[in-house]
């Protein structure tokens, strides 16, 4: 018994070992700005936590559940980070969003919704997987992709932490710089004019006031 009760106690332990790993959100893992997640496809076995990391100033972003037939529409009971925005000055602590692998048998296919203003990102490319088949096979991530750009419409996901194999635990944690001027832009071709100083001009009722340098935690996301 006592022999028996190890054992499971170590295969539970290896388990849980999972590595964990982080993707980039709005770039492509080194700091430019792209409609693209960083990496978009990666392996995770069950356990893993998988950290999104809203790392791209004037973005607003979502990672939303979709399937491999339908790239840019919501899965049923799928996840979905609610739309995020990137720090307002580079440099600033990015949101993140925990999300944690419970299938690792069945591939996990994601988008971004956004469509304020074009280009849309999903059918932009912007979209990302979890165990895809491995190429080459008819419903790889290059499939995946192909079908996303193809897409005609883009279909707006209801904010979830509870997917299809995974979860998250909370909404994406975003921190806040009060002395940010300006709110995070949905557009994305934005080149770096920089967002210079609208100093004075404080809109009627933008975020917070004038309270200092200390940043603001926000466990709910910005809708
Ligand atoms: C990012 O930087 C790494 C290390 O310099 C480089 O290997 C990689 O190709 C770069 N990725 C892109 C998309 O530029
Ligand atoms: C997210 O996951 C990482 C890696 O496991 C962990 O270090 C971090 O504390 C987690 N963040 C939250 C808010 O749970
Ligand atoms: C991961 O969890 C799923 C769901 O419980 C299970 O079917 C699968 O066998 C697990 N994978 C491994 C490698 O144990
Ligand atoms: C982010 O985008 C969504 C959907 O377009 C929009 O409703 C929301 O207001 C945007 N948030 C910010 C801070 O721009
Ligand atoms: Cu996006």
């Amino acid at each position: 018994m006592r022999y028996s009760a190890s054992v499971s106690a170590l295969a539970l332990a290896t388990a849980v070992l999972a590595q964990d790993q982080t993707i980039h959100v709005g770039n492509d893992g080194n700091g430019t700005k792209e409609l693209m997640f960083t990496p978009s496809s990666v392996a995770a076995s069950n356990g893993t936590v998988i950290t999104f990391v809203f790392d791209t100033p004037n973005t607003n972003h979502t990672v939303a559940q979709s399937t491999f037939a339908n790239p840019c529409e919501p899965i049923q009971n799928g996840f979905d980070s609610g739309y995020t925005p990137g720090p307002a000055n580079a440099g600033d602590p990015p949101a993140t969003w925990n999300l944690t692998i419970t299938d690792d048998t069945k591939s996990i296919w994601f988008y971004c919704a956004q469509q304020a203003a074009q280009p849309f990102h999903c059918t932009a490319g912007m979209v990302g997987a979890i165990n895809a088949p491995a190429s080459p096979a008819p419903n790889d991530f290059d499939a995946f992709v192909s079908a996303a750009t193809g897409a005609s419409t883009i279909v707006q996901p209801t904010s979830a932490l509870t997917g299809v194999g995974a979860f998250a635990s909370a909404a994406p944690t975003i921190f806040v710089s009060t002395t940010a001027t300006d709110s995070a832009s949905a557009s994305d071709s934005t080149s770096a004019t920089d967002s210079s100083t609208d100093s004075g001009a404080s809109s009627p009722s933008s975020t917070t006031g004038s309270c200092g340098p200390v940043a603001a935690v926000f466990g709910v996301a910005l809708l």
